[in-house]
């Protein structure tokens, strides 16, 4: 039995709640003629204030908490300060305080526009091919014995958080170690990825906040004392959030741990690129662990050093002992996307496969991508500088030291939390502030706030 769809009585006497109840009346009786089946399992719902609204199927469902980094741009969009400022999410802006796009892909996506005789099909599964080529080279060096002698499999999958989760997924079905160690603290979005990919997550020792560097000698014991076989999360460079990677020599030592014990090593390489400005200088870590023909996994994103954020465009790369093995897993990871998106988006891939090919706007991107990682690094020393011209109490020399994208203030949630309330700056909560999204004209009101904080709150 459908009850009678109309407004509560003594509310319909306003000429809008008259068109409202006409319009029910119209929606009852044009779904009363309609079949049967529809009846039962079609019912409109009413209204808002209808009895329906308390029957959901789904009125247990608890309100989730905002996601720690995206979340804090939706906080940032609620306010209507003209000062406030965004530190929150690692997205690049220029000195104007907007957003990025490259000139060369700009050009890219022109060349794209201009080709008559490109079509929307389905790509393959595992992506466009010579994006996947061309990604490889990227980061594991054009002369990569590796890929000379084909033992890389690269799919593109959906930026890098895309590709970590394939990759996991991939090992959690197909390797016999299930257990991934991350650094501590390391991008917030890993635990969840690995262990919704089924993973058990745990977390070597990594950053020392007395020092504000790497507590090098807490990574070898925990690394040393993981189970034979376990696999090690590395971010490749420009360590998130700490902005604190190992010296090559430091790298080296962890190479020939994990190699001795038989770790798998899956790199996260989120900024090739971003942190020296070079794209070999970045892929270094990577390199050292290609070059001694051990196995490994790579998670490339083109999000930041092409600044395509929105087009989600990484790739996965599993480099494997022999060419035969490449191909079966290149297979399996098949099995994985297959149900999971079917194939990945064409554009992005498309875009950076044309710089990518294209001598000239390969180097041209080199350029641009130079330009914003110093920018970057001019951030840090206006700020720095700005701190010690206030006589902030602390040394802020880390501001410098650190690489990438961020730096890892030391700030409290307490400090964080005034800095938002008082200063409308927005940033997550351990402090963590995206030196990409700062410029000249920002840097005294985010000083101002720091130097307040520092010295009202504790
Ligand atoms: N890995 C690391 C270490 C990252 O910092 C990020 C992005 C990703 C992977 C995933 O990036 P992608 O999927 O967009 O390619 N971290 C950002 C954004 C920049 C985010 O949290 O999603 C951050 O603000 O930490």
């Amino acid at each position: 039995m459908r009850p009678e769809l109309t407004l509560p009585t003594g509310h319909a006497s306003s000429p809008t709640d008259r068109r409202l109840n006409a319009l029910l009346r119209h929606l009852s009786s044009s779904s009363s003629s309609s079949s049967s089946a529809m009846d039962t399992n079609n019912s409109i719902s009413p209204s808002p204030t209808s009895a329906f609204q308390h029957d959901s199927v789904f009125s247990h469902v608890v309100q989730a908490p905002e996601d720690p980094i995206l979340g804090v741009t939706v906080a940032y969009n609620k306010d209507p300060s003209p000062v406030k400022l965004n530190l929150g999410v690692g997205a690049y802006r220029t000195e104007e305080g907007k957003p990025l796009v490259l000139n060369v892909v700009r050009k890219a996506e022109q060349q794209l526009v201009n080709d008559r005789a490109r079509v929307k099909e389905y790509l393959p599964i595992i992506g466009l091919a010579e994006f996947n080529k061309l990604s490889a080279k990227l980061i594991f060096g054009a002369d990569s014995p590796a890929i000379q002698e084909n033992r890389v499999t690269t799919v593109q999958c959906l930026s890098g958080t895309g590709s970590l989760r394939v990759g996991a997924e991939f090992l959690a079905k197909h390797y016999h170690q299930r257990t991934i160690y991350v650094p501590l603290p390391t991008w917030g979005n890993h635990p969840k990825v690995f262990t919704l990919a089924g993973l058990s997550v745990k977390t070597y020792r990594y950053y020392d906040p007395a020092t504000r560097g790497l507590n090098f000698q807490g990574l070898l014991e925990d690394l040393g004392s993981a189970p034979a076989g376990a696999i090690v999360l590395l971010h490749a460079c420009a360590h998130n959030p700490t902005g604190v990677d190992p010296t090559l020599q430091q790298w080296e030592q962890i190479r020939q741990l994990m190699r001795s014990k038989k770790l798998l090593p899956f790199f996260d390489s989120a900024y090739q690129g971003f942190a020296s400005g070079s794209l070999d200088a970045d892929a270094q870590s990577v390199r050292m662990f290609v070059a001694d023909g051990g196995e490994c996994l790579a998670a490339q994103s083109y999000a930041k050093n092409m600044g395509l954020y929105g087009e989600r465009v990484g790739a996965l790369s599993i480099v494997c002992k022999t060419a035969d093995v490449a191909g079966k897993v290149e297979s399996q990871l098949k099995l994985v996307i297959r149900p999971m998106y079917s194939n990945p988006p064409i554009h992005g891939a498309s875009i950076v496969a044309a710089i990518l090919r294209d001598r000239n706007l390969y180097s041209e991107w080199t350029i641009e991508l130079k330009a914003m990682a110093d920018r970057i690094i001019s951030m840090r020393h206006q700020l720095c500088d700005a701190l010690r011209a206030r006589g902030t109490p602390g040394d802020w020399s880390h501001i410098i030291k650190q690489i990438g994208m961020f730096t890892f203030t030391g700030l409290n949630s307490k400090q964080v939390t005034f800095m938002t309330k008082e200063y409308h700056i927005y940033m997550t909560s351990d402090g963590r502030i995206s030196m990409a999204g700062l410029s000249s004209k920002t840097v005294p009101h985010l000083a101002d706030a720091i130097h307040a904080a520092v010295t009202r709150v504790v």
